[in-house]
């Protein structure tokens, strides 16, 4: 087999681009153990983009939109499904490697669930580039693509292999850092994961769950109203019933990068903005932020005519490894501002370790051998500690219980606490 089959049999399936790579390709590091584990016949990775059309992607109108993202993820894993079916006719292994978006392994909640990460295989595979909002961006049809992989024992020789672009078709025009409702996107290219997944995402995984809590919490049917009005319990109920529903994806409506999209774009730059932009910008919507986060500032100050509808943050850390590991993605850079500090975080009880962050010019990094002393020392029973992050407890409680204590100025650990509000 050679790589011009493989991709005619792609487009055959009907996907509209494909590529192939070795699974020992060096830009799917971080996939490749558990690929390997999930298919151990495992050799070639098959990527493959179907176009999205940008017209429902672009209209305020949600349901719609939605439509198009419930409809393009069947194409996907169906299209994954006949492809590792015709190649499995030929005398192959071959299986889909991973949904387009769900089912995901959702016993490894909270940590990272799906399976493979497609963008990862289609970058290698030359289908295009992540763009400053994330979004693998194609050469021709922008980012206007959703993504599947294939696995199969199908060995190319390297050098008929597909190749990763040398260039990204973004081109910084930064439409998308304006059409986020919560700012998700910074010029700098900063993405915000929890402000991004607390707002888009609420009524998928996590935010299912602060669903539930505020069921539990609620002390009467007034006081459950307040926190879930009668029309969003009827979202829930849609997006339970029939698919979840994305809240926004704005950054990928309004990206006029990639050759078939970009005409419009530079025929008139204006309308472009006015068409696309402005309605995404101007619809008066819920939106959904944890309370003092970047999000809630951001939609505050640039967007006063949608509504702020305050909710937890719903990514809780259940060991130190997912601690660790999710920091970074609940961390608010905006509310660090002015903060030099290395924390010595001491964990006990069932599970017992040391470890230092230092929070630093807007950035929070995990330090293995600090050469500086820690400004404070915290000491904490680990189970404790995430059940304070749960919101289960607070810290007064725990230090009057005994559960923590801190050697240095309590001010540390209180600015800390800022940059991860709950
Ligand atoms: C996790 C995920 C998300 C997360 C994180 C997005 C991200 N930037 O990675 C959230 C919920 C925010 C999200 C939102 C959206 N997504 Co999404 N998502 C995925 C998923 C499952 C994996 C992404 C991935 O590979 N990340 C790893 C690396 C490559 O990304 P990264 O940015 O460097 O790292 C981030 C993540 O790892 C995340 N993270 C780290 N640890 C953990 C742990 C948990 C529990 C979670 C949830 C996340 C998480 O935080 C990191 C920092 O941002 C893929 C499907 C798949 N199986 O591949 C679709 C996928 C990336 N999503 C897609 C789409 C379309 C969207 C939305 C437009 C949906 C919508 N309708 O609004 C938005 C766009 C947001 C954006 N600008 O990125 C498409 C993108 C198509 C394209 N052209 O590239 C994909 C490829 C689905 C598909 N098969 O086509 N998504
Ligand atoms: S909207 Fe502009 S800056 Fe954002 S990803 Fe597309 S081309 Fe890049």
């Amino acid at each position: 087999m050679i790589l011009e089959e493989l991709k005619k049999i792609a487009l055959e399936c009907g996907a509209d681009d494909a590529g192939v790579i070795s699974v020992y390709n060096d830009k799917i590091s971080p996939d490749r153990e558990q690929i390997l584990k999930g298919f151990p016949y495992a050799k070639s990775l098959i990527s493959f983009v179907i176009k999205v059309n940008p017209n429902p992607v672009r209209t305020p109108t949600r349901s719609i939109a939605n439509m198009e993202f419930h409809e393009g993820a069947h194409d996907v894993d169906s299209i994954e499904r006949k492809i590792a079916r015709k190649l499995v006719e030929r005398g192959y292994k071959a299986s889909m490697a991973g949904a387009m978006g769900f089912p995901m392994e959702t016993n490894e909640w909270p940590r990272k669930m799906w399976y493979i990460s497609h963008k990862l295989v289609a970058e290698a595979a030359g289908m295009g580039v992540m763009g400053i909002n994330r979004n693998v961006i194609h050469p021709k049809f922008g980012n206007f693509i959703f993504l599947g992989t294939v696995v199969t024992d199908i060995e190319l020789q390297e050098n008929s292999l597909s190749k990763a672009l040398d260039y990204s078709p973004c081109f910084d025009c930064k439409l998308c850092v304006a059409s986020c409702p919560v700012g998700a996107i910074s010029p700098d290219g900063h993405f915000n994961f929890s402000s991004c997944y607390t707002h888009n995402y609420r009524e998928f995984m996590g935010g299912f769950g602060t669903l539930v809590e505020d069921i539990i919490e609620s002390k009467s049917k007034k006081e459950f109203r307040t926190k879930v009005e009668d029309n969003e319990l009827v979202s829930w109920w849609q997006s339970l019933s029939g698919g979840a529903n994305y809240k926004a994806a704005y950054c990928m409506a309004v990206c006029p990068a990639g050759d078939e999209i970009i005409g419009e774009y530079n025929d008139d730059k204006k309308a472009f903005k006015v068409n696309y932009l402005k309605p995404l910008r101007d619809k008066i919507e819920p939106v959904y932020v944890v309370k003092n986060s970047d999000a809630h500032q951001h939609v505050s100050k640039r967007f006063p005519h949608k509504k702020v509808r305050i909710v937890h943050n719903s990514l809780i850390p259940d060991s130190i490894a997912t601690f660790k590991h999710s920091i970074g993605n609940v961390f608010q850079r905006g509310q660090s501002k002015g903060i030099d500090c290395l924390y010595e975080f001491n964990f006990r009880g069932s599970e017992k370790e040391k470890i230092y962050i230092e929070i630093k010019d807007k950035k929070i990094a995990i330090i293995n051998n600090p050469s500086q002393k820690p400004k404070i020392r915290i000491f904490v029973n680990t189970k404790s500690w995430f059940s304070l992050l749960a919101r289960e407890t607070n810290i007064f409680m725990m230090i009057i219980t005994g559960r923590l204590f801190i050697l240095g100025n309590p001010k540390h650990l209180l600015k800390f606490g800022n940059c991860f509000p709950s």
